[in-house]
């Protein structure tokens, strides 16, 4: 079952397109992801456009990730012979490996450059990535200055755009891109709880209250703890899915008068506390077990 969503609106097939278009013009691809989801929110339509390129996997918002299981699937690509790194471009983290392996994966483009004597040719890599994973914040802290407009929802940057980080690096900013067909529901879910897939297009009580149940799956005590409820393998846990989501509903005091449960209310105070970092650094995904 899908979520009944449109993530494909008309301008990302544009970006699609644009990408192909720019691809020549760039040395080096690098990729956002989500560091919290990196099996989710990496686009296979991307993959195979970018697949004839050097690329850098750039695994983002990685302060709010498990640190151990960032580790994991940096040694994951790794054995694929895929070049990632961890990176916090909010707090400007990681800057310099990205810098530094940009450098090593156009090596020879540089030497070729420098026998022809042109010395110091700047790097020229493209930034693609899923919406809202943190490219224009990215390519921000790299410039040193705000060069691109950055925003906390998915669909900011809606053209391309070239900005210079310095003699040694120049950028292209793209927007984000998702792709027509997302794999499972689950997918979906992971998509739209980390802010890649807007929310004015789903039912935010129904993604919330699974979000809930693949929260306390994956960080049990960290969840349980945040929302004040009993933790799996307790006496009072409840197994309902819907039962529990009205009982954290409560918990954290979303009553309406008459004593309904404000649903909506606490679906919006989950989100934000799982967004923010407050339930923990947290990744949805390991490589050993990425569904
Ligand atoms: N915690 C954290 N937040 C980040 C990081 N990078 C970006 N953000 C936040 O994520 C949100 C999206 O950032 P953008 O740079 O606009 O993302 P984008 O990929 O350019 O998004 P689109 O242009 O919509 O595709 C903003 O609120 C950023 O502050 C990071 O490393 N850590
Ligand atoms: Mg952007």
């Amino acid at each position: 079952m899908a979520l009944d969503i449109n993530w494909f609106p008309g301008h990302m097939r544009k970006t699609l397109r644009s990408i192909a278009d720019q691809l020549s013009l760039v040395d080096v691809v690098i990729e956002t992801c989500d560091a919290r989801i990196p099996f989710s929110s990496r686009n296979p339509e991307l993959d195979s456009l970018i697949s004839g390129k050097r690329r850098l996997l750039v695994l983002n918002k990685s302060d709010l990730a498990d640190e151990k299981v960032t580790a994991a699937w940096i040694a994951h690509y790794k054995e694929q012979g895929i070049v990632a790194v961890p990176c916090d471009a909010s707090h400007r983290k990681g800057l310099d490996l990205i810098r530094k392996n940009c450098q090593l994966l156009c090596a020879d483009i540089l030497e070729r450059a420098k026998n022809k004597g042109r010395i110091g040719r700047p790097i020229r890599a493209m930034v693609v990535g899923i919406p809202n994973s943190g490219k224009s914040t990215l390519i921000n802290a790299l410039c040193n200055r705000k060069v691109a407009i950055t925003g906390d929802r998915p669909g900011v940057t809606r053209g391309y755009q070239w900005a210079r980080s310095d003699s040694m690096l120049e950028l292209m900013d793209m927007p984000g891109v998702l792709w027509p067909k997302l794999a499972s529901r689950r997918s979906q879910l992971c998509l739209t709880i980390t802010g890649a897939i807007k929310s004015e297009v789903v039912e935010m009580t129904d993604v919330a209250s699974e979000g809930l149940t693949i929260l306390i799956d994956r960080y049990p005590v960290e969840t349980c703890e945040r929302f004040r409820i009993d933790a799996p393998g307790t006496e009072g846990f409840i197994s309902d899915p819907d039962e529990r989501f009205l009982a954290a509903a409560k918990n954290r005091g979303c009553i309406l008068s008459g004593g309904r449960i404000d649903e909506e209310r606490f679906a919006a105070i989950f989100l934000d506390d799982f967004r923010s970092g407050r339930v923990g650094r947290i990744t949805l995904e390991r490589p050993d077990r990425p569904e």
